[in-house]
C-alpha cells in the first residue's frame, strides 16, 4: 500500500508499526485530511479548474436530483431541553449527496460513497448545539482522570514488529508547507507529531490556553465515546447527523441552503487562499475557529459544515448506501454496516466522519457540502477532528 509504504519511509511514529501490525492508528495519515483514503487521493489530486470554480461561484449548484422533501415528525418536542442542546424532530428525509453541476470533476467525484440518494427515517433526538469544546472536555478529564489515546505510548504488544523507537505517543497534525506542492501527496501537509494531543493540538509547543470555547481535537473514537458516556449522551448515527445537518431542508448542497456565500456572507470556517500552503483566512479564521462563530442551521446547530470533522457512531463502508438502496423502501434508524470496510485500507477499522473542516476547499476537498462522507481509523486523532453528542428518546447506540 503506497500510503503506508510512504509512512514507513518517513518514519512517522506508530503508523509505521501499523504497516506490519494491527490496524490501530494506522490509517492515520491516510484518513487525516479531507484525504479519505485512496479514492480521495485519486480524485482530489486534481485541482479544480478555474472555470469550474468560477461557474460554481456565479451559478449555485442545483443538487436536488433524487431528493424528495424532508418530512419532519410533528409530535411536540419534549418539555425539558438539556442545556446546550436542541431538539431535532426526526422524520423522513433523502440522505446522500448528488453531483452539483460544475463540480463533478473534482470535489465531488470522490463521494460516490454518498450515493445513491436514499430515503431514511430517524426518530427525534437532542443534539449538542456545538462541537464539544476544550473546556467541556477538560471538565470530563478532571472528573474522571481519563487519558486519551493520543497521550498513551503505543505498546510493542499492540504493534508487534514495530521498531521500538517508533512507538511514541502523538497525533496527526496539519503541517502546511511554505510553498506550492502537488496535491497528490498528503504527506506534504500532514505529519505525525510526537506529543500532539488534545491539550497540545499541534504538538508540544502548542496549547489550548485561552481556547476553552474552541472544539476539542486530537480525540480518537473511544475518547469521544468515553466523553459521551460520561455526559449521559452518545455519538450520533450517521443518519441522525445528516438529518440534523440538513436543518429541515432537502437536497441543498450546504447546511444553510443553496449558495456557498449567500449575499456574500461566509457561512462556515473553510479554507481560502491556496491549498495547502497559504490559508488567507478570508472567512475570518486561519485554522480552527471557536465554536458557534457562524450562523446556525435551521435546527439551531452551529458548525455542521467546516471547522472540524465530527465522529459518528457508524462503521464506514463505501457501499453502505447501495446496500440500503437494494433493500428499498425507507431505512428506519439505520445504524451503519455491521462491520467496517474501506477497500483503500482493508485492515483499518474506520468510522464515518461528517461535516468537513477548516481545511476543506474546492481546490482539494469540498466535504463541507452536506451529504458527503468522511472516514477515519478509530484510534486516530487529528487536529481537525472533533465530535458532538446526541441524547434522547432513542436507545443508546453503543451498548457494551
Ligand atoms: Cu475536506
Amino acid at each position: 500500500m503506497k500510503l503506508r509504504e510512504k509512512t514507513r519511509k518517513q518514519g512517522v511514529g506508530k503508523k509505521i508499526a501499523a504497516a506490519s501490525g494491527p490496524a490501530a492508528r494506522t490509517g492515520v495519515v491516510a484518513v487525516a485530511l479531507c484525504s479519505l483514503g485512496a479514492a480521495f487521493v485519486f480524485v482530489c489530486a486534481f485541482r479544480l479548474m478555474p472555470t469550474a470554480a468560477h461557474a460554481r461561484a456565479t451559478a449555485p449548484a442545483k443538487a436536488t436530483a433524487g431528493f424528495a422533501p424532508t418530512v419532519p415528525n410533528t409530535q411536540p418536542p419534549p418539555a425539558h431541553v438539556p442545556r446546550g442542546m436542541v431538539w431535532i424532530p426526526g422524520g423522513e428525509f433523502s440522505m446522500g449527496a448528488a453531483d452539483p453541476p460544475g463540480m463533478d470533476t473534482v470535489g465531488m467525484r470522490a463521494t460516490t460513497d454518498s450515493r445513491p440518494i436514499h430515503r431514511v427515517y430517524v426518530d427525534g433526538f437532542f443534539m449538542d448545539k456545538t462541537d464539544v469544546t476544550n473546556g467541556q472536555f477538560a471538565d470530563f478529564v478532571k472528573a474522571t482522570g481519563y487519558v486519551t489515546i493520543a497521550e498513551k505510548t503505543p505498546t510493542q504488544a499492540d504493534f508487534p514488529g514495530a521498531p521500538p523507537e517508533n512507538l511514541y505517543a502523538g497525533g496527526v497534525v496539519f503541517s502546511p508547507p511554505n510553498h506550492e506542492v502537488p496535491l497528490n501527496d498528503h504527506f506534504q501537509w500532514w505529519s505525525y507529531v510526537k506529543g500532539a494531543n488534545w491539550r497540545h493540538p499541534s504538538g508540544p509547543n502548542s496549547s489550548i490556553k485561552g481556547k476553552e470555547v474552541y472544539p476539542v481535537v486530537q480525540v480518537a473514537y473511544a475518547d469521544a465515546e468515553a466523553y459521551a458516556r460520561w455526559a449521559h449522551k452518545r455519538l450520533p448515527t450517521e443518519a441522525e447527523w445528516e438529518f440534523a445537518a440538513r436543518g429541515g431542508l432537502s437536497g441543498k448542497p450546504y447546511v444553510w441552503g443553496e449558495k456557498f456565500k449567500p449575499e456574500g456572507k461566509w457561512m462556515a470556517n473553510t479554507y481560502q487562499g491556496h491549498f495547502p500552503d497559504q490559508d488567507s483566512g478570508a472567512d475570518g479564521y486561519v485554522g480552527i475557529a471557536p465554536v458557534g462563530k457562524f450562523a446556525p442551521n435551521g435546527y439551531g446547530l452551529y458548525d455542521m459544515a467546516g471547522n472540524v470533522w465530527q465522529w459518528t457512531a457508524d462503521w464506514y463502508r463505501p457501499d453502505y448506501y447501495s446496500q440500503l438502496a437494494k433493500v428499498g423502501g425507507v431505512a428506519r434508524n439505520p445504524k451503519g454496516p455491521e462491520t467496517p470496510f474501506d477497500p483503500a485500507e482493508p485492515n483499518d477499522k474506520k468510522k464515518v466522519h461528517r461535516g468537513g473542516s477548516f481545511l476543506c476547499t474546492d481546490q482539494y476537498c469540498s466535504r463541507y457540502m452536506v451529504g458527503t462522507r468522511g472516514k477515519g481509523e478509530v484510534s486516530t486523532g487529528t487536529n481537525h477532528l472533533g465530535f458532538r453528542c446526541v441524547s434522547g428518546p432513542g436507545k443508546s447506540h453503543d451498548t457494551e
